[in-house]
């Protein structure tokens, strides 16, 4: 599916100047891991949603529209395309639409709905819909847990065993070609499960670390896109993803304001140098 030359990637996220989230981390995780992020910012907003106040937010639908636009009669190509928060149906019809238009493109949907076993404010059911409706044409699904249980109308368990994280994922392989779910509690570990339609679920597991911090969801899941361009299968591409946010957040000082996310930055190079 995947060969290792410098990839073109449309990411599709909001761009939230402060925060460390969507397209403030997607973009240098892939440029530093040797691909072109094409940014398709679905909305302007100062700081990500999560616990900083009421965002200054600019609407960029129609700038978005017609930016793909321009990108077809430019006939550039793009070798995936990787979607994550969407806060309107009107954003996910702009997913819909670079699918549409470049159907040779790999497709990551990254279904950003909740978090702790809640939905984000805001996600209206006709959203939530719209949201399933674009996980079923993905290439590749990586939800955490709560958008798991979501996606799989389960309740959500508060620990798993290892069989369960893999029964979990091998569920999601049923209904997507692939998936990677995250942040699954197995006693004193965080466990990644994931699982490609016709192969065993694998699992990848670190000591759970007990501070959660925005954006480390983009973080996992441009890692992992970035390492899967490459050519890595997607179990060693999971492990890598794993590996730097746990080390990010560990890199994070336990005083610093942990709504401003994982310090990653001057661990970048790590990426680089493989
Ligand atoms: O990291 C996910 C994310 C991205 N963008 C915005 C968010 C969130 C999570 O809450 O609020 C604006």
């Amino acid at each position: 599916m995947f060969t290792d030359a410098p990839k073109r990637i449309l990411c599709i996220h909001d761009l939230s100047g402060a925060g460390r989230s969507s397209l403030a981390v997607v973009t240098p995780v892939l440029a530093v891991m040797g691909h072109q992020p094409v940014m398709l910012p679905t909305a302007l907003l100062s700081t990500h949603t999560g616990g900083l106040g009421d965002p200054a937010r600019l609407a960029t639908e129609d700038w978005c529209s017609a930016a793909l636009d321009h990108y077809q009669s430019l006939e550039l190509e793009f070798d995936c395309i990787y979607s994550g928060y969407l806060a309107s149906e009107a954003q996910v019809s702009l997913v819909e639409k670079a699918f549409d238009l470049w159907p040779r493109a790999i497709k990551v949907v990254d279904p950003v709905m909740g978090d702790g076993g809640k939905l984000y404010r805001g996600l209206t059911p006709g959203l939530c819909q719209a949201l399933r409706r674009l996980c079923s044409r993905a290439d590749l699904v990586v939800p955490n847990l709560t958008e798991a249980c979501f996606l799989l109308d389960e309740p959500m368990p508060s620990q798993l065993t290892r069989e369960q994280a893999q029964a979990l994922a091998a569920r999601l392989g049923e209904q997507y070609p692939a998936a990677v779910v995250t942040g699954l509690p197995v006693g004193r570990f965080l466990m990644n499960a994931g699982v490609q339609k016709g192969r065993s679920p694998f699992t990848v597991q670190r000591v759970k670390i007990g501070r959660s911090y925005p954006g480390t969801g983009d973080l996992f899941g441009s890692i992992l896109v970035g390492a899967l361009l490459e050519g890595q299968a997607l179990s060693a591409a999971a492990d890598l993803a794993a590996d730097f946010v746990a080390d990010a957040i560990a890199a994070t000082p336990e005083e610093a304001d942990s709504r401003f996310g994982v310090q990653f930055e001057p661990m970048l190079g790590r990426l680089a140098k493989r």
